[in-house]
């Protein structure tokens, strides 16, 4: 049986060879997607700002260790997707501009695909251009933003004016999250909710679906896939 607090060492080590090789043992062996994320992979990192914090670890460790969390997180990935419901609604998604902060959006993303979201994943260091122009190309419902700096988060706040001067702000809702974010800061930059967690955010997203009050298409199209998640989970599949 695969210890899993191995997993956790490789990744607070940067060792992405030994982070994939414990993270396949362990799938193979029936361990559950999110146990390995979210009580071994996110404490990793944590850990890891910790050493950071501390001066005991610096950049050139942090980028190693966020190489080998990807490293274990790109297997799991696909399984978190892989639900077989019709799209939910459309997202997109990115880290904000000056950010390059991946891995918690990565999360994110992953847990929206697999609440059955289509989802436009931008990347790190996003220009709020690029968010007006993906709702508008891509028709999209939900616009999610991850912050980790303190420094950039007031790009939030940016983004939302660029949604509201391309006369788009109506009709998306926007979901904002990450380490510094709270509902107070939500609150105030005008953003519609807020999570501290990925898995959160989906559930967020799901409800913002079925509870839209801008228009009846969004309930419609939310009540649909959750039926259909619903019959795929009677059926056991
Ligand atoms: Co940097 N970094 N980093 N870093 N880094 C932090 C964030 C920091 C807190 C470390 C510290 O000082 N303790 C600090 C920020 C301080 C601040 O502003 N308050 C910091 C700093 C200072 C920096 C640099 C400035 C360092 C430097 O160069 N001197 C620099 C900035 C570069 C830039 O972005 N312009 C920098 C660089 C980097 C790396 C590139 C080397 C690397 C990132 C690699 C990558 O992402 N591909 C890195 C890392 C790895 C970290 C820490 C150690 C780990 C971040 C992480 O991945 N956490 C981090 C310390 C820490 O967090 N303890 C730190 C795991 C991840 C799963 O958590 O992203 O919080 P998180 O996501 C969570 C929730 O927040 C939530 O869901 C996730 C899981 O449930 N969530 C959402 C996230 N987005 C959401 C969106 C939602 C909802 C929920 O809705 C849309």
């Amino acid at each position: 049986m695969t210890d899993l607090k191995q997993l956790k060492k490789a990744i607070v080590e940067g060792d992405a060879k030994q982070a994939v090789e414990v993270a396949k043992a362990a799938l193979a062996e029936g361990a559950k997607p999110l146990d390995l994320i979210q009580n071994y992979m996110i404490p990793a990192m944590d850990e890891v700002g910790k050493l950071f914090e501390e001066e005991e670890y610096f950049v050139p460790e942090l980028l190693l260790s966020g190489r080998a969390m990807r490293g274990a997180f790109d297997l799991i990935r696909p399984l978190l997707a892989a639900q077989g419901v019709q799209p939910t609604g459309r997202v997109v998604i990115g880290t904000i501009q000056g950010d390059l902060h991946d891995i918690g959006k990565n999360l994110v993303a992953a847990m929206l695909e697999g609440a059955g979201f289509e989802v436009y994943d931008l990347g790190a260091d996003v220009k709020p251009e690029a968010f007006v122009d993906t709702v508008k190309t891509k028709n999209c419902d939900i616009v999610a933003m991850s912050a980790m700096l303190t420094v950039t988060m007031p790009k939030m706040k940016t983004t939302i004016e660029a949604l509201k001067a391309a006369g788009l702000r109506d009709k998306v809702k926007v979901i904002v999250g990450g380490a510094p974010i709270s509902q107070a800061y939500c609150d105030d930059i005008g953003a519609d909710a807020y999570s501290d967690t990925a898995s959160g955010a989906a559930v967020i997203a799901r409800d913002i679906m079925v509870g839209h009050k801008v228009g009846a298409q969004f309930a419609e199209r939310g009540e649909k896939a959750l039926a259909g998640i619903a019959a795929t989970a009677k059926g056991g599949k």
